[in-house]
């Protein structure tokens, strides 16, 4: 019975509070700690100020979900009653609370809604001494440009009280509508809306002949994040792959202890699986809130900046891509391969600062298809999220309709359009001011860098990238250090936006290579003589007290 019905006529409550320092989001929303989050008022406050500044919101409809990670339940309780006391009408939220990001973009557009709130820390570690996070995504289905979340921070500062309903906790494992003070819930299937959406992109037919061909091996790991419920539905429930392809399937509050990024470094066990004399054919993972991908073939590791490239030189051979792309566009950090296919199927190729809220204003304006990052990221026009599925879908399909190896076709992609070796190395936790001083060194060093001999190369540009959005021309400023040399090797220094420890400083290396003789070359090896001039240039050991990176993917 619905809380109305039971007469229980509910007052909105106004609590008085006090702004919170630091609540600006990052790369992709406001990111901390579990135990910053508990704060009595802390999430309140970021909510709140959401929907004071997003003031449509309110009289509409909102969506509600996210990874599963622990602290996930009760932000959604909190964020009802809000939602409820801020005349939001109805409120759309995946059972359990579970919507992995791309199917929350995919259910906020769907429906047309007024936007949607994720909670997420994506990557990041979970459980009580974990990561939380939050951030608003707009009616389009993407995370906010930073017009509004600038607003949102500029709220959060200001904030003196937040609007909420006093009334008992929602049962959010019921599919079903229930009522709160004035507002529906609509508890919906995470899953069904978004396995359909796939099932319009994708051959499954030939996916599924795949699968049953018996000389095709694979695994998907889930990294007990959300992706487990979404591919143990779609790859082996719709598409036929035998029971306990998807591993580590069971969604859990701390991911099992383990950190859910899909990498060489965190996904160890699967990178396992696809080497050996009994390596699988394929393997795959997902991230904690499933819109980060990795590809594996037998003993051959994609990078996603690769991946993109392929995707893009393949699309018109799946059929929601059948009339092929209109343009891709890959993050700054992101190799060059992209722009070697759009450059040759003649359609234009866009470079944009870090994060997938800078991709939304060219989906929108049907200037890009497909667009990617090198941290893993891939998606397409169909949602305004990266999405970990759809990709490793896209490879499959590929497979499937090219009857080759994924080395096959990698090695096929490097002899057409040659190869960009590429690395990224990270320096994680380091001393946040530490830091900041390497980037600012870099940047006293720019202007004298161009036509200076650093090893074997002539750095032919050196800048610290700005970005003006071709559609809105809003500018983007400091979104990372870029230094090109002339042979078209780029060495690119960041830090990140979504780390809540310390400091994270990310280097990004990339060559050109041509020649098909040189293509199997160990990449790590391949690019030491990159790598030593990016140490020497930041002072990286002398500054950061690191002699060797703590992640390389
Ligand atoms: C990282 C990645 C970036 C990605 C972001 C969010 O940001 O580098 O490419 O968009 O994470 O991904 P940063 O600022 O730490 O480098 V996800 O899957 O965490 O939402
Ligand atoms: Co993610």
């Amino acid at each position: 019975m619905s809380i109305h019905a039971k007469g229980l006529k509910m007052q909105p409550q106004v609590i008085a509070t006090t702004p919170f320092e630091g609540q600006r989001p990052g790369t992709s929303g406001l990111r901390k700690k579990v135990g910053a989050f508990r704060q009595p008022h802390y999430l309140e406050n970021f909510v709140q100020a959401i929907f004071d500044t997003q003031t449509d919101v309110a009289g509409g409809t909102l969506v509600v979900g996210g990874d599963g990670r622990y602290y996930n339940r009760e932000a959604i309780q909190t964020i009802l009653r809000m939602a409820a006391a801020n005349g939001v009408k109805r409120a759309l939220v995946g059972r359990g609370g579970i919507l992995s990001t791309p199917a929350a973009s995919c259910v906020i557009r769907k429906y047309r809604t007024r936007g949607g709130i994720i909670l997420s820390a994506s990557h990041n570690p979970g459980g009580p001494d974990g990561d939380f996070g939050i951030k608003f995504n707009i009616a389009a289905g993407g995370p906010a440009p930073e017009s509004v979340t600038d607003a949102i921070f500029a709220r959060t500062q200001t904030i003196r009280e937040y609007r909420t309903l006093d009334c008992p906790a929602t049962d959010l494992d019921t599919l079903g509508t229930v009522r709160i003070g004035d507002m529906e819930v609509e508890i919906i299937d995470p899953v069904s809306d978004y396995a359909e959406l796939m099932e319009s992109l994708f051959d499954f037919n030939a996916i599924h002949q795949l699968f049953n061909s018996g000389i095709f091996r694979m695994r998907f790991d889930a990294m007990h994040a959300v992706t487990g419920p979404y591919a143990k539905e779609i790859i082996e429930t719709r598409l036929g792959a035998a029971p306990g392809t998807v591993l580590n399937g069971e969604a859990l509050e701390d991911f099992g202890g383990g950190h859910p990024d899909p990498n060489l470094a965190h996904a160890k066990e699967l990178v396992a699986m696809t080497e050996g004399p009994d390596a699988l054919d394929f393997g795959a993972a997902s991230d904690g809130d499933g819109d980060r991908n990795m590809i594996l073939g037998k003993k051959c590791f994609v990078t996603p900046s690769d991946s993109l490239a392929v995707l893009a030189a393949n699309a018109h051979l799946v059929p929601g891509y059948r009339a092929g792309i209109r343009g891709v566009a890959r993050s700054m950090p992101t190799s060059q391969a992209a722009d070697r296919v759009a450059e040759q199927l003649g359609v234009e190729c866009f470079e944009t600062p870090t994060g997938w809220k800078f991709f939304g204003n060219l989906l929108d304006a049907g200037r890009i298809t497909l667009c990617g990052e090198e941290s893993f990221g891939t998606g397409s026009d169909h949602v305004r999220e990266k999405d970990g599925l759809w990709a490793v879908l896209f490879w499959l399909n590929l497979l499937a309709v090219r009857q080759q190896s994924v080395a096959e076709i990698l090695a096929e992609h490097w002899r057409r359009f040659g190869r960009n070796f590429y690395t990224r190395h990270d320096y994680e936790e380091v001393d946040a001011s530490a830091a900041e001083g390497l980037m600012d060194h870099l940047r006293i060093l720019l202007p004298d860098l161009p036509g200076r001999r650093l090893g074997d190369q002539t750095v032919s540009y050196a800048d610290d990238f700005a970005y003006t959005d071709p559609i809105d021309g809003s500018r983007s400023e400091r979104q990372g250090i870029r230094i090109g040399f002339e042979s078209g090797a780029r060495i690119v220094f960041r830090l990140s936006g979504t780390g809540t420890e310390g400091a994270t400083l990310r280097i990004y290396l990339e060559f050109f290579e041509p020649d098909p003789e040189r293509h199997q070359r160990d990449t790590q090896e391949a690019m030491q003589p990159l790598i030593l001039i990016a140490r020497e240039l930041g002072q990286i050991e002398a500054r950061t007290g690191r002699s060797e990176p703590d992640v390389v993917t």
